[in-house]
């Protein structure tokens, strides 16, 4: 299933992806795409608002990076903005501690409790979980079960009302565990009734954490809803269930930001494994529907500042076109050829036949063996390079004589090139290696 939170992010994306320029206009525009696509994931319009304006603001005063292009920068800037605006990475301690989640009815405190005691228990310490639900009959039957699946002990006493009593019991029985979670009663609403019993429970249990778990399906009202707990009983984190089933869950993630309480853990199904830490850089990339959309951009801009550390075309023209500086330029181009490869991936971007660029790496690997087999004086001066020299470096590096000349024409090509350039280009064309195009006019990310 694909939200139209991630559709309408996704769209964006491919409009960038083939826009002709990134000017002013087309940034507006796109950022309007960006309002409705943020509204209908249910994310409140004055936080929409605000990270529009955030997002205009830095494409007006921020220089374009060394290394991306305007587009990618484009993408970079609405990518960090969209982790920004779903909040910040939590910290999650893996040590002896006591966990209390509250909530309301039906939002997954019972199922969360096993969850986090898995969580916990596969990560070497020794769990235990107590329910204080004395309100819902079943509430401690169904821990028991799910305990009893995973293996994880669970203290419930059904006979007994009063919910300090209950726990004071299971904190007897657990002493030397690790890791107690409490599962505690919900009601319809926050009432006094609810405060007062967290309370209670908070005094005897005096928890290191206190998750509220809310369905991801509340959406903007999660702002309310997280604001009105914190201030009655002091969170120190949400847990945000049900994001695999709601189309709300981006909104329900900001308004958590908006609250200040930090999501610390997402669930992302009913089963026991279905928890993970909240990660926003990942829960935007999966949106944007690139898992690895961060490795992706960082692996652009790596391959592009290489690049531009080799193929200055400054540099070159300055200098002697020798055979070692045609190769090194191959070798960018190749690199180029793997961005190329990045900006497929991620849907746009001109696409070369993954038969040219396996020929060309092909050729590079051709050719690096037969420069091996030549003399140091005749990479730095190919014109010494006769016919008898041709045979001997050919049958050195058991290639064809033809290949050797094939490389020398390449080279002879692209030196008369380099002849005819005025500089201030930035990249420069190598006949037959289709990648050492410029991405920019192509329609590269
Ligand atoms: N799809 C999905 N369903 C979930 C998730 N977490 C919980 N649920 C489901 O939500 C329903 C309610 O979960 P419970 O754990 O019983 O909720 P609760 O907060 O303990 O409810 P009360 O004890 O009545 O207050 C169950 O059917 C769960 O399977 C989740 O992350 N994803
Ligand atoms: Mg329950």
């Amino acid at each position: 299933m694909i939200s139209r939170l991630a559709q309408g992010l996704q769209n964006l994306l491919g409009k960038i992806g083939k826009a002709g320029v990134v000017d002013s206009r087309f940034i507006k525009e796109s950022i309007r795409e960006l309002q409705k696509a943020l509204i209908s994931g249910d994310v409140n319009v004055r936080l929409v608002l605000e990270m529009s304006k955030k997002i205009e603001d830095r494409m007006k005063r921020e220089n374009i990076p060394k290394g991306l292009t305007p587009k990618q920068h484009f993408i970079n800037v609405v990518y960090e903005e969209l982790v920004n605006l779903v909040g910040e990475e939590p910290e999650v301690e893996i040590k002896p501690q006591r966990i209390l989640l509250v909530g309301l009815y039906g939002h997954g405190k019972t199922t969360t409790t096993a969850k986090l005691a898995k969580f916990f228990s596969k990560r070497g310490l020794k769990t235990a979980m107590i329910t204080t639900d004395t309100w819902r009959p079943a509430a401690y039957e169904q821990l028991r079960q799910l305990g009893e699946r995973i293996g994880i002990p669970v203290y419930g006493n059904p006979g007994e009302k009063d919910p300090v009593r209950i726990l004071e019991e299971g904190l007897e029985k657990f002493k030397d565990y690790d890791v107690i979670i409490v599962d505690s009663a919900g009601r319809d609403s926050l009432n006094d009734e609810l405060i007062d019993e967290i309370k209670r429970i908070k005094e005897s249990f005096s928890p290191d954490n206190i998750y509220l778990v809310m369905g991801g399906d509340i959406g903007q009202s999660a702002e309310k809803q997280a604001k009105a707990f914190h201030e009655a009983v002091g969170l120190t984190g949400i847990i945000l269930t049900r994001m695999d089933s709601s189309a709300k869950g981006g909104g329900a993630l900001a308004a958590c930001k908006a609250a200040g309480v930090p999501v610390v853990f997402i669930g992302t199904g009913e089963k026991v494994d279905d928890l993970e830490i909240f990660n926003p850089k990942r829960f935007v990339a999966r949106l944007l529907g690139f898992p690895d959309l961060e490795a992706l951009l960082e692996k652009a801009k790596e391959v592009m500042e290489e690049e531009e550390e080799e193929l200055n075309p400054e540099e070159i023209l300055k200098g002697k076109f020798t055979l070692r500086t045609f190769y090194k330029q191959l070798e960018a181009t190749r690199k180029m050829g793997s961005l190329q490869k990045i900006a497929e991936m991620l849907g746009f971007g001109a696409k070369i036949p993954k038969e040219v660029l396996e020929e060309s790496e092909e050729k590079l690997k051709v050719y690096k063996v037969i420069m091996d087999s030549m003399t140091k004086e005749e990479l730095e001066n190919p014109d010494i390079i006769n016919k008898s020299r041709i045979e001997r470096i050919a049958r050195g590096s058991g290639r064809s004589v033809q290949e050797v000349r094939e490389l020398l024409r390449q080279y002879e090509a692209a030196k008369k090139m380099i002849k005819k350039m005025k500089g201030g280009k930035r990249r420069i064309r190598i006949p037959g290696f289709p990648g050492s195009m410029d991405p920019s006019k192509i329609g590269g990310i």
